[in-house]
């Protein structure tokens, strides 16, 4: 029988995994592992997440109550705010927040909390992951500093790595299991052990060569998204100047079997990830002295977007001899994307903001965001009455949720601007107003 090395003992030893971070990733991430059959203590800061957890409710829509269930009567899965009980872990994964901080620059302070609660319970043989989203380099110079100070050494006493998540709340197709996982350690034998670690429940991991490609390949995919979203903004800069409709071209581009990959033009760019992490990847090249010129590019045109809805709202008021200050506005939509209740980053803030500075009246509703309490706006959804509807010199399109009455808005509101082109289907066959932003009223 050959001696277990540290790598064999994570392919098939039995581990207790330790999960730091139990939001829309590590929570799904330790209902995977436990089902997997190996034993996880959640980790959180916050004791109301932690009471729920064990409590057997969820707080992320895509882990149920029974797959919860089933983890804990199992005793597979328990949650703790007892940070020192991480010393019981053999493996710890680290999916902790990485937003932006007031002046636009990284907040790495979540991470860091959590490096320090791993140093803290640190003995020889354990693994750690970090998750969260950050710029290449974190893992090397901001947790492997602190773990090393234990005196403990990376690929001998311990192993490090970076796997990005890939979670997409609300994607019934790729979940947790079955999307490609990227890994990558510090040392080669931190990658090793790293997959060993993995590969007992996530379909495929794909290994690269060092943290840093790791950390690389997770801004890439978000930055690409961030870049073609602002480019298809753009054109529909220009489509609108040259009067034409920006989603039929877009549509008809789609049409095209290679080579295209369609991106929808909107009111902005919303959301904890794409808005966000490709200003982690610029803050890292200014301290380079390298300028990332089409994330700010995208990041100038994505910021436009906003104004530019209120100005077609400014239009359609105008075409009614109206100002805006004054007008009645009723906003449908305020999450940053459809069918979720996500306002961080949402364009429909900005919108509401310029709005109301220019002396609107404005309303908005969200069937997800029952209450607004942002900077100086205090605002509670409006149920989508008729009166409403008819109330608003303007009723704006800004979040394209599913389960709102389109055909309804259009019938009752006498002017209607839509950024998401929500309408179109319901207008197509009667008139120039599909892909025109303002769909109904304003300039003949
Ligand atoms: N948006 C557009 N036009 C588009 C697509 C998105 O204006 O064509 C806007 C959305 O309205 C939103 C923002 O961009 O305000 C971000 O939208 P998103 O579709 O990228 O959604 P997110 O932020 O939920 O992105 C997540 C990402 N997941 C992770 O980073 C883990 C992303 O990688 C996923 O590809 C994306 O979900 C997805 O596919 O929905």
């Amino acid at each position: 029988m050959t001696a277990q090395t540290p790598v064999d003992h994570f392919r098939s030893g039995e581990l207790t995994v330790g999960v730091v971070g139990l939001g829309y990733v590590g929570l799904p991430l330790s209902v995977e592992i436990a089902r997997s059959g190996l034993r996880v203590v959640g980790f959180d800061v916050d004791s109301e997440t932690v009471e729920g957890i064990n409590g057997g409710a969820s707080h992320i829509d895509d882990v149920t109550e029974e797959e919860l269930a089933s983890v804990l009567a199992a005793g597979r899965l328990e949650a703790t705010t007892d940070m020192s009980r991480l010393a019981e872990c053999d493996a710890i994964s680290i999916s902790v927040p990485t937003p932006l901080s007031k002046t636009r620059d990284p907040d790495v302070s979540f991470v860091l909390a959590a490096s320090e609660a791993v140093a803290a319970a640190l003995r020889p043989g354990q693994l750690i992951v970090l998750e969260s989203t950050t710029y290449p380099g974190t893992t090397r110079e901001v947790l492997l500093p602190v773990l090393e100070r234990t005196g403990l050494t990376v690929g001998k006493d311990f192993f490090l790595c970076f796997s990005p998540e890939r979670v997409d709340p609300g994607n019934e197709v790729w979940k947790t299991k079955n999307t490609p996982k990227v890994i990558g350690g510090i040392t080669p034998v931190c990658t090793e052990a790293g997959l060993a670690f993995y590969e007992r429940f996530i379909d495929t991991m794909v290994a690269v060569s060092s943290t840093e490609a790791a950390e690389m390949v997770k801004i890439l995919e978000n930055t690409f998204r961030a870049v073609n979203i602002a480019l298809v903004n753009e054109v529909a800069l220009i489509a609108d100047r040259l009067d034409v409709n920006v989603w039929e071209v877009i549509e008809a581009a789609a049409t095209k079997p290679f080579g295209f990959m369609k991106f929808m033009p909107g009111p902005g760019l919303g959301g904890h990830c794409i808005p966000v992490d490709p200003q982690y990847l610029a803050w890292k090249m200014r301290t380079l002295d390298y300028r990332t010129r089409f994330i700010e590019l995208a990041s100038e045109i994505n910021g436009e977007m906003p104004e530019f809805v209120v100005g077609k709202v400014r239009a359609a008021l105008n075409a009614e001899k109206k100002a805006v200050n004054g007008a009645r506005i009723l906003v449908l939509g305020v999450a940053y994307k459809r069918d979720v209740d996500d306002i961080r980053e949402s364009p429909a803030l900005d919108i509401l903001g310029l709005l109301t500075a220019d002396g609107a009246d404005v309303a908005y509703h969200d069937p997800f965001v029952p209450e607004l309490a942002e900077e100086d706006l205090l605002l509670s959804s409006v149920a989508l009455t008729d009166e409403a509807l008819t109330d608003a010199d303007v009723v704006v399109i800004v979040t394209d949720h599913t389960d709102v009455d389109y055909a309804r808005v259009l019938e009752q509101a006498s002017v209607v601007v839509d950024a998401r082109n929500v309408t179109a289907p319901l207008l197509k066959g009667r008139g120039s107003e599909v892909g025109a932003w303002i769909v109904k009223g304003g300039p003949e």
